[in-house]
């Protein structure tokens, strides 16, 4: 295997999936606390309210990670505990930060600080509709800055914003995250204002010289055409341009990509830019790229579209859009790919694409990139010895890790690995079904309460694993 010796073996989460503790210590509410209160709204009407309670055991949780032997460990701090109405400063919450970064520190493993991971303080939401008003580009910053005063000697990798393109496309297109909205201009609106925010916080931190590095964590989907129809061709290279490079070239370069500009025009999607925008987005530009990686997505020209195409989210179990008439369907559509086996959730099973996802991004970018989530989200058993066997889990992991090492080969920079996740946690849109961890939570209705940690088979893999700097 092709690792070099600092490679950071990793494991990711994010506030709202395991902290729970959702109003100790002078929190405020985000909008997934106010979101997730309504029934209907998520899967089961199951709540991060308690999540695994990561707030309360940290320690435990972090004792579990070195003993796995994790090198990095990617968590996300929550605005609304930091500053409950988005502006005061809370002072049990910074505290609260300051234990777990420093018991990461303590324990050898290096913490990768997500700013931003959709816990967004429902009381901006309230005052002035969130990321749909310029009001959040200054409250945001003073945030970050917040953060970077506090915690900027002691976190060597930060990730602003996570998953824009998810964040704003299921809260403002498809409706099933808050605020639940369904306007494909209202979508270019507040993700055109999330940008400008990630790139003042960017400049923020450069003006203060936080000695680190910063990048975005993108949820990118190589783009394959289905055939090698030329009408086809020319639909996934629409859709990786409207997906995907759409924001990828904002974190990158500072600017939108032309031809998705052009291609939104004929589509009469027009993005508001104001006086001085341009300059901020140029001054916003990244030190790395974080990769967020699932699966690759397969695509046909609309007048190809098959009624049978496996979407990405769709599941059984999961909250799913119902939306149809979106304007980027003249375009392209969703297609299967006989080639990919697919998960319980219908996502496709693709190592392939991470090596096809590092490689695209490196010749576009050049940037190192930190691949900031992977892994199998799955229905997992735990057995009355208290064992869970997901050899599945191992088989999927171990096909992306190889596919790493080849992608470096390629001449790929690649900076750590964070699978997803590290402990089992609250999924968005399908509760606590769908397991991702190498730690078991017990969430079974007697012994919620207990939350009991159960090491599964791929804790020893993985540990084996970091032992090995990737040899298994
Ligand atoms: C990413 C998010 C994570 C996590 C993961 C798995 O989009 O950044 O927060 O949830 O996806 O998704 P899911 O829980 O829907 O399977």
């Amino acid at each position: 295997m092709s690792f070099q010796e600092e490679f950071l073996w990793g494991s990711a989460s994010a506030a709202y999936q395991i902290e729970g503790a959702a109003n100790l210590d002078g929190k405020g509410d985000s909008i997934w606390d106010v979101y997730s209160r309504v029934p209907g709204n998520t899967f089961k009407n199951t709540t991060g309210e308690v999540a695994i309670d990561f707030y309360h055991r940290f320690e435990e949780d972090v004792a579990l990670m070195k003993e796995m032997g994790l090198q990095a460990y990617r968590f996300s701090v929550s605005w609304p505990r930091i500053m409950a109405d988005g502006r005061t400063v809370n002072r049990q919450g910074v505290e609260f930060y300051h234990k777990v970064i420093d018991t990461l520190i303590a324990n050898g493993i290096t913490p990768i600080l997500t700013i931003y991971h959709w816990d967004l303080p429902q009381a901006l939401q309230d005052e002035y509709q969130g990321w749909e008003s310029r009001d959040i580009i200054d409250d945001f910053t003073r945030y970050c800055e917040v953060l970077f005063e506090e915690y900027g000697d002691k976190i060597p990798y930060w990730v602003s914003l996570n998953e824009q393109n998810i964040f704003t496309s299921l809260g403002y297109l498809q409706a099933i995250h808050p605020p639940k909205v369904s306007d494909f201009q209202r979508f270019v609106n507040a993700n055109h204002i999330a940008n400008l925010a990630n790139a003042s916080a960017v400049k923020k931190f450069r003006e203060m010289g936080i000695e680190a590095k910063i990048g975005a964590s993108f949820a990118y989907s190589p783009a394959y055409a289905q055939s090698a129809k030329p009408e086809d061709v020319i639909a996934a290279e629409d859709a990786q341009e409207l997906q995907d490079l759409f924001w990828m070239d904002v974190y990158a370069k500072g600017r939108y990509p032309k031809i998705a500009l052009k291609r939104l025009e004929t589509l009469n999607i027009h993005i508001d830019f104001q006086p001085g925008d341009k300059e901020l987005l140029a001054a916003g530009v990244c030190d790395f790229m974080g990769l967020n990686y699932y699966q690759s997505a397969t695509f046909v020209a609309a007048e190809n579209k098959q009624k049978t195409a496996q979407t990405g989210n769709a599941s059984q179990v999961s909250v799913v859009s119902e939306i149809s008439d979106i304007p980027t369907d003249k375009l392209f559509a969703r297609a299967d790919n006989e080639y990919l086996e697919m998960t319980d959730w219908n996502w496709a099973v693709d190592p392939n694409g991470l090596r096809v996802a590092l490689r695209r991004i490196t010749s576009r970018y050049e940037l190192p990139i930190l691949i900031s989530e992977n892994g199998l989200g799955a229905f997992d058993t735990l057995t009355e010895e208290g064992k869970v066997h997901d050899d599945y889990r191992i088989d999927f992991l171990r096909r992306h890790v190889e596919a790493i090492s080849e992608a470096i080969d390629d001449g790929c920079e690649v900076i750590g690995y964070c699978t997803w996740s590290c402990q089992d946690l609250f999924s968005w849109l399908n509760g606590y079904a769908k397991r991702y961890g190498f730690i078991y939570v017990d969430r079974d209705e007697e012994s919620a309460k207990e939350l009991k940690r159960y090491k599964k088979d791929s804790f020893y893999w993985y540990q084996k694993v970091i032992e090995t700097n990737g040899e298994q």
